[in-house]
């Protein structure tokens, strides 16, 4: 997992807002509009308190500021508790929060205090990216590369698997990539002397420049929550590529949905 930078995260409502149009264009529907058909529920007002973490590495500037940011873009009551780690915690729960976000090192989590439901940043991240490629207008075709099998690529895998997906696997550990297929038989392990074209792609890795200009084509639907960049501004731009790719968004967005 790539540690976060304050300068990741200083364009997000704006990453966010270019993501909004590209996933409208491509599913007909509002980031809102597919997190309540994915989760088949809608946000009713719950109370989302924020705590800033200060254990391991510390706190990142800007980050629970982004995540204020992001909920109130989407019009969610939340605020940033004064107060950090146990004490924080203890602030939200007498501030009323219905719901905590919190962040150490390893593990960003959403919890429910009222129906004690647990979100994890990794699977939810995986969820939505996916799904936004699921609920592409383009839904013939069903082949679909995944570059990166870590903890966000898995999740993505699994709901790929449940939609039926030809699916096509890459990984520079090799070992995760037998793992996979050892659970899932249908999946192809992938290399680039393949020289197949891809018109949707899934990418989690902590790497950069990891998709090659051959499994391009003009209008590929790139969905990537890794970072840095996996796709070079160039080929972005060459193959009119439609790039979902933010931060912490719709990856913070599709946790709390996943718990409401
Ligand atoms: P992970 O370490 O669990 O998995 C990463 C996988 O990528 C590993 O299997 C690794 O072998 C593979 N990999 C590394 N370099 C590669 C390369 N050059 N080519 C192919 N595979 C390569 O990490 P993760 O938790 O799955 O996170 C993946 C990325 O997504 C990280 O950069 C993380 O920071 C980012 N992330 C972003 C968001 C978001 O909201 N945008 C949310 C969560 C994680
Ligand atoms: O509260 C704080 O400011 C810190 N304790 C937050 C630490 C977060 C560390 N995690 C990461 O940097 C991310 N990879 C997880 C965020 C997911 C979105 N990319
Ligand atoms: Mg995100």
């Amino acid at each position: 997992m790539t540690r976060l930078t304050p300068e990741d995260l200083i364009n997000i409502q704006e990453d966010i807002h270019i993501c909004e149009q590209i996933i409208y264009e491509i599913t007909d529907r509002k980031i809102i509009q597919l997190l309540e058909n994915i989760y088949n529920i809608k946000y009713n007002g719950e109370k989302i308190g924020i705590i800033p973490i200060t254990s391991g590495n510390g706190l990142i500037d800007n980050f629970s500021e982004s995540l204020l940011k992001i909920l109130r873009m989407f019009n969610m009551d939340s605020f940033i508790t004064k107060r950090v780690d146990v004490s924080g915690y203890y602030e939200a729960i007498k501030k009323n929060a219905d719901i905590i976000l919190m962040a150490d090192d390893s593990t960003f989590l959403a919890y429910n205090l009222k129906n004690m439901k647990i979100s994890n940043n990794q699977i939810a991240t995986g969820k939505i990216y996916s799904e936004i490629l699921i609920n592409s207008k383009n839904l013939n075709d069903k082949d679909i590369l995944i570059i990166g099998a870590g903890n966000v690529g898995k999740p993505a895998i699994e709901n790929f698997i449940k939609y039926n997906y030809n699916i096509y696997i890459y990984d520079l550990d090799e070992s995760k990539i037998d793992d996979i297929i050892k659970k899932f038989p249908t999946i192809i392990k992938y290399n680039f002397n393949q020289n197949k074209k891809f018109s949707k792609i899934f990418e989690a890795t902590p790497s950069e420049n990891t998709i090659p200009e051959s499994v391009l084509i003009n209008g590929t639907i790139v969905s990537t929550p890794g970072i840095p960049r996996a796709l070079s501004k160039t080929l972005e731009t060459k193959y009119n590529i439609k790039l979902i790719m933010e931060p912490l968004g719709l990856g913070t967005l599709s946790m709390i949905y996943e718990i409401l």
